[in-house]
């Protein structure tokens, strides 16, 4: 490829009139923002084990009290980024978050978009926009941008969920802020009862909602069935994995980051191709090893891995006997509506 042009070609006098003016020659640069082939990629694969990061979040809670935190977090950063900037991946922010029992974590709404997978503990819920949606290990409880939420924890034991926002994103953008709020009514019906069985959704007085939220609560006990099922249903298919969508629309659930839950059979090794998104892996049941171009991460229940986009990736069961359950969020529903999606 031609060599271009460098800064230190430019006369220093030159360069000094162009600052001046606030101008920038592009040709210097020009590589570095548009690389060849394949973008320049800090996302590291970074591998965060339940079992360490659990006893420093339980600290939290010794040396943090809930008034002083707001929400008491432990940020998962990935090193590429630079931890300060509490980063996932160029668009994805991943927390575990801590309430102990009797804590109230206030309301507020904000720009970004965040889901919980709950990892640990009963007796918490959150109240999003209404409707108090309890949290149980496995369930994914939405809080999509705009609603009030706010925790609360009935319970006797620590509850501990991952956090995932496009904050990275909504930042970048200059469009991230929040609005505190007053404790929340709690709202009658319309729950995720609702829309439990596939293919058939509520239309009173032959209306479909026009709420675009309208689910907001995916318990694990549904999800599991469902990737059961499918499984079941169709033992040749290798790919057994349901996306969480809007039921009324179809889309994904949220308009930034996917997600997903994904099973693999006993013994299975699972090939994915390469896609333009960053994903995020995390074991709900079962243990699975990811295979990242050079690294290999060993996932028990709980533990969360990230890859970068542009790059294959395997998953294995590590048991022969039983099948493992991960759930996988990803930058798929930005890159499609931005128009840079792309499977290698
Ligand atoms: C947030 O609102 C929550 O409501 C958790 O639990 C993590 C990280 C950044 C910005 C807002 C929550 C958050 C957050």
């Amino acid at each position: 490829m031609n060599e271009l042009g460098r800064l230190e070609d430019l006369p220093l006098d030159y360069r000094q009139a162009l600052t001046e003016l606030n101008l920038v020659p592009l040709w210097p640069s020009l590589r570095g923002v548009l690389p060849p082939n394949k973008p320049r990629i800090l996302t590291r694969p970074t591998h965060w084990p339940y079992q360490t990061l659990r006893p420093l979040l339980l600290k939290a809670g010794e040396l943090t009290p809930i008034e002083k935190a707001e929400r008491r977090v432990l940020v998962l950063a990935n090193p590429g980024h630079g931890l300060e900037k509490m980063q996932a991946s160029a668009a994805i922010y991943l927390g575990m978050q801590l309430l102990l029992p009797g804590e109230w974590a206030p309301s507020h709404r904000h720009t970004p978009n965040a889901v919980r997978m709950i990892v640990e503990g009963e007796g918490a819920y959150t109240t999003v926009d209404g409707q108090k949606c309890p949290m149980s290990r496995g369930d994914l409880i939405l809080t999509p941008t705009g609603l009030w939420h706010e925790h609360g924890h009935d319970g006797t034991d620590p509850v501990v969920w991952l956090d995932v926002l496009d904050l990275p994103m909504v930042y970048y953008m200059e469009a991230s802020y929040h609005i505190n709020g007053e404790r929340q009514k709690v709202l009658p019906g319309q729950g995720e009862r609702g829309y439990s069985r596939g293919g058939m959704l509520p239309s009173p007085v032959f209306q479909r909602t026009a709420n675009p939220y309208p689910m907001l609560r995916y318990p694990w006990a549904d999800a599991k069935a469902a990737l059961l099922s499918i499984a079941a249903n169709d033992p040749a298919l290798e790919h057994v994995q349901i996306t969480y969508v809007n039921p009324e629309t179809g889309a994904h659930a949220e308009n930034i980051l996917g997600f997903y839950a994904l099973m693999l059979r006993p013994g299975q090794t699972l090939k994915l191709p390469a896609r333009s998104p960053a994903s995020v892996y995390h074991q709900i049941e079962g243990r699975s090893q990811v295979q990242i171009e050079a690294c290999s991460f060993d996932l028990v229940e709980a533990d969360t891995c990230c890859a970068p986009g542009y790059t294959p990736i395997t998953l294995v069961n590590k048991s022969a006997t039983d099948p493992a359950f991960l759930f996988v969020a990803d930058e798929t529903p930005l890159h499609t509506k931005l128009g840079v999606y792309e499977v290698r």
